[in-house]
């Protein structure tokens, strides 16, 4: 048996109902035990398009003896069965159920990515998950979700963008000084986003977005790997809001 550590979210229909169907149907999954659910928390939409209603989100903790494989195609059936319609990225959604944590397994395959990718810099998941699974094991950085939490409340609202590139550094630099006018309400020092290129020589331009930790460049990062550029835009935006919510 394996623990298993699950975000879910809803802001489309009625949520509390949609996340009380999903709880139902996992816990009734073969070979899944439920442990644990958060509070429901209602939260603000983090990128994806503008107008969405606000989220409910929770985390879940169950055992399983099922693979991640096994899991993950589980949990889209139970997606589906909500409705859940998938054409744009990030749009609004009767449910999402996304694995966060698999015991101490680190998959980075095309169509699952254990831990989820974006875990660390979301408020949305971490206040519910730290309610439940504090003391679990974030495997990629060996922080545990108490620590990951603790650190999004306190540490300095910088966030410290590494491009792989300069010309993607800056290229990125531009789109998000436009993009972000005005600036977040609570942003008041416009150098707390900091670009940061570095030359290498990997085929992939790769983005890290970090929430500083006091005095050094370490803690939680975001690692965006796409080679599309709205998709990094995308993605860097929504690591800059999740910084500072309104
Ligand atoms: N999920 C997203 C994108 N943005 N924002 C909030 N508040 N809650 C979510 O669950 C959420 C989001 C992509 O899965
Ligand atoms: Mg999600
Ligand atoms: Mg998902």
């Amino acid at each position: 048996m394996t623990r298993c550590l699950l975000a879910v979210g809803a802001n489309r229909g009625d949520r509390a109902a949609n996340l009380c169907t999903a709880l139902q149907s996992i816990s009734t999954l073969t070979n899944v035990q439920l442990l644990a659910r958060s509070a429901w928390h209602e939260t603000t939409p983090v990128g994806g398009p503008a107008g969405q209603e606000r989220f409910l989100n929770g985390a879940i903790l169950l055992n399983t003896g099922l693979t991640p494989q096994e899991l993950a195609t589980a949990l889209q059936r139970i997606e589906q069965q909500l409705g859940r319609d998938r054409q744009v990225r990030w749009d609004a959604r009767t449910i999402d159920i996304d694995i966060l944590l698999f015991g101490d397994a680190i998959i980075d395959d095309a169509d699952l990515q254990i831990p989820h990718p974006r875990m660390s810099f979301r408020q949305f998941v971490l206040a519910p998950a730290a309610e439940i699974a504090g003391e679990m094991l974030h495997p990629a950085s060996g922080w545990t979700i108490a620590s990951l939490w603790n650190h999004w409340q306190t540490a300095p609202r910088d966030v410290v963008i590494v491009a792989q590139d300069s010309r993607l550094a800056e290229w990125l630099a531009n789109e998000l000084s436009r993009e972000l006018c005005p600036p977040p309400s609570n942003l008041v020092d416009s150098k707390a986003i900091k670009l940061i290129s570095c030359e290498t020589n990997s085929p992939q331009p790769s983005l890290t977005i970090a929430l500083r930790h006091p005095g050094q460049f370490r803690g939680p990062v975001a690692n965006i790997t796409s080679t599309d550029r709205a998709v990094i835009l995308q993605e860097a935006l929504a690591a800059v809001r999740a910084a500072w919510p309104d």
